[in-house]
């Protein structure tokens, strides 16, 4: 067990379980402010609390708010990141100046994961990470995430990495920075929408006790990087990649036409792809999330009973 890093300030269900080495698994919120319309981000947000309480775990939504790094939020916490306009999208870089300056902030897979580290979290539930940008031999556009997860011993469970990003390049970045890269339950890499992404899985494994006992055995090595667990969305709600190629195709295309880049381009093209889906690839996005809540709320259960 850490000691929770002074200037994180945690809930008192979150400090405790974490003192008593039970169960907590963090959940970002950069999700909830800039990757979903309201009011399903917030029925979202919500909804996977209560299936990691209901697995048996405790659940720690991450956000900066007046100034404060917090794990544990409650439900008003929930709705201002959900409705304010003054919640900025906080990566790494960002942290700093928004602690400074008092203000709120959304905290992306990167920021999450620094603040979960320094909370003593070491499970994350999230949607899809960051990545490679397709043209990034021109952009350099690569998300953060992937630099922190280099860094950063926090497993990370998602749903894989959307084709809005070069999928292929993303694996590759990722075994140049030593990040162990895990898919539950199948030899494919799952491509967020879709179960399928046409790349092999470098790691499979079919179990929680499987995750739980890599996360262990990486970080008792004194290997610091985190883990990315790749668990594909549930066949019932996933939208075939022949489907979705389109819909993002026409995303990126609007968004050059836009000229957004930076930190706006995931944004945009995740609000694109839900009004260019009329809403079908929320429902996706929703359902892939609750079932990481399940898998992630079973891998710091058998994580938590390990370290005992
Ligand atoms: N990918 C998704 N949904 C998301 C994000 C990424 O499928 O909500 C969010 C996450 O917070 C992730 C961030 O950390 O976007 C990455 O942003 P960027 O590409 O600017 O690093
Ligand atoms: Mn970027």
């Amino acid at each position: 067990m850490t000691t929770p890093h002074p200037r994180m300030a945690l809930t008192e269900e979150v400090a405790e379980a974490l003192r008593d080495g039970r169960p907590v698994v963090a959940l970002e919120s950069t999700i909830i402010s800039h990757g979903m319309p309201y009011p399903q981000n917030v029925e979202m947000a919500t909804e996977v609390e209560r299936i990691i309480r209901a697995e048996g775990a405790v659940p720690a939504t991450i956000a900066v708010l007046h100034g404060t790094p917090r794990a544990g939020l409650d439900r008003a916490d929930l709705e201002l990141l959900a409705t304010s306009p003054d919640v900025g999208k906080v990566s790494v870089r960002d942290l700093a100046h928004v602690i400074a300056r008092g203000g709120h902030g959304a905290t992306t897979v990167a920021s999450t994961m620094r603040l979960a580290a320094l909370a003593g979290i070491r499970v994350f539930v999230t949607g899809g990470i960051g990545g490679v940008h397709r043209g990034a031999e021109r952009s350099f556009d690569i998300s953060a995430d992937l630099t922190e997860l280099a860094t950063t011993p926090v497993a990370v469970i998602s749903a894989g990495v959307k084709s809005i990003l070069d999928i292929g390049l993303t694996l590759e970045k990722l075994e140049t920075l030593g990040v162990p890269v895990l898919t539950y339950g199948t030899d494919d890499f799952p491509a967020f929408y879709s179960r399928v992404s046409g790349f092999r899985s470098p790691l499979r494994v079919d179990s929680p006790e499987e995750i739980a006992a890599t996360m262990r055995a990486q970080w008792e090595l004194g290997m610091t990087a985190g883990l990315s667990i790749a668990n594909p969305v549930p066949e019932a709600e996933e939208i075939p990649a022949e489907r979705m190629d389109g819909v993002i195709e026409r995303a990126l295309a609007e968004l050059a036409e836009a000229g957004i880049g930076g930190k706006d381009a995931t944004p945009y093209l995740l609000g694109r792809i839900v009004e260019l889906t009329e809403g079908e690839s929320l429902r996706t996005n929703i359902a892939l999330v609750k079932n990481n809540a399940r898998l992630g709320a079973r891998i710091a259960i058998h994580y938590a009973a390990g370290a005992r």
